[in-house]
């Protein structure tokens, strides 16, 4: 259980995109080999798990290919910690197409994401005559306009996984970027009330007494008739703010869960804790009544 809640120790999610043979396995390959590979076009995906310090990343390799890319890169991207994008950088005539990729990542699919992303762009094979300058791709990519959105840190490094020249460099920014960005988005909630389906609070763990009138506390839960699943597909889960806490409610089987968080961008934590909960309601039911949840509660989450 203890491991399901530790996501350093569960591995964090990396997804390595780029168009076709700009070097992503032969990317992640270095990275669990220490050696230049020339590997076969990847069809779909590849999952490769590596450890730096204590901290294991899992890494999802995914195929560059057109049928791919409109497929299924949305979905890794959007769950993931980090990106590497990465460019053939002596392939001036693919560089509208990354272009367009590079960009539906951002604005499309990033749109609206509360927690931070760490995006790394790799200009690679640097050690091909034909390859491109930097200022040059940063220039036709628009890529100075990063700067500029919201919850993301984006770096750019000219790289030859051939030579090894600025993989180590790049790749170190990377990663402590997102061991850093994992730890600053760790929430402690602060508080956790459970309700039953029609709002009236069932269980209260509120050490830091930020329900201080249960009753209006009530009547916003009542209040809540019904849930959207504007924010995450299926799931329904609702986001209200009150003074200066958030509160995140999610509604399940028999049970609402909600979670108190001073900060907006606890939303993903938030909803992780919440599903935790709903879990270990739905197993035994039981155990709401006789303290368990009150030791589950302190043990995992608080
Ligand atoms: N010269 C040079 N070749 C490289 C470099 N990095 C990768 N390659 C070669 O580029 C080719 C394609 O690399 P892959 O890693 O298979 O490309 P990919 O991005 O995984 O491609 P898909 O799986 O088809 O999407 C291989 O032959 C690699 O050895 C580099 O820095 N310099
Ligand atoms: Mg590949």
């Amino acid at each position: 259980m203890e491991d399901i809640l530790n996501l350093k120790k569960k591995g964090i999610p990396i997804t390595v995109v780029g168009l076709p043979s700009a070097g992503k396995t032969t990317l992640v390959n270095w990275l669990s080999e220490k050696r230049f590979t020339r590997p076969k076009p990847t069809v779909g995906l590849k999952f490769n798990q590596i450890q730096i310090g204590d901290v294991i990343f899992n890494i999802f390799d995914l195929s560059g290919q057109a049928q791919y890319r409109e497929k299924i890169w949305e979905t890794y991207i959007m769950t993931s910690a980090g990106i590497i994008f990465i460019l053939d950088s002596s392939e001036s005539a693919l560089l509208e197409e990354a272009k367009k990729w590079f960009w539906t990542i951002i604005n499309e699919w990033l749109q609206g994401i509360f927690s931070d992303k760490i995006i790394l762009f790799l200009a690679n094979k640097s050690d091909l005559q034909k390859s491109m300058k930097l200022d040059e791709i940063i220039e036709k990519l628009e890529l100075t306009q990063m700067s500029s959105i919201p919850n993301i840190s984006f770096q750019i490094f000219k790289t030859s996984i051939r030579t090894s020249t600025n993989i180590d460099f790049a790749m170190k920014w990377f990663f402590s970027k997102i061991e850093q960005s994992v730890e600053e988005q760790k929430m402690k909630p602060s508080a956790i009330i459970i309700s039953d389906t029609s709002g009236t609070p069932i269980y209260l763990h509120d050490p830091n007494e930020i329900v201080d009138d249960t009753g209006m506390f009530v009547g916003y839960l009542r209040a809540l008739s019904g849930f959207s699943d504007e924010l995450f597909g299926q799931e329904k889960f609702k986001v209200i703010k009150i003074e200066n806490h958030y509160f995140f409610i999610s509604e399940g089987k028999n049970h609402n869960v909600t979670i108190a968080a001073g900060k907006e961008s606890a939303l993903p934590e938030a909803r992780r804790l919440s599903f935790l909960i709903h879990e270990f309601l739905l197993k035994d039911e039981y155990k709401l009544k006789n303290g368990d949840l009150d030791s589950f509660i302190s043990e995992y989450i608080i």
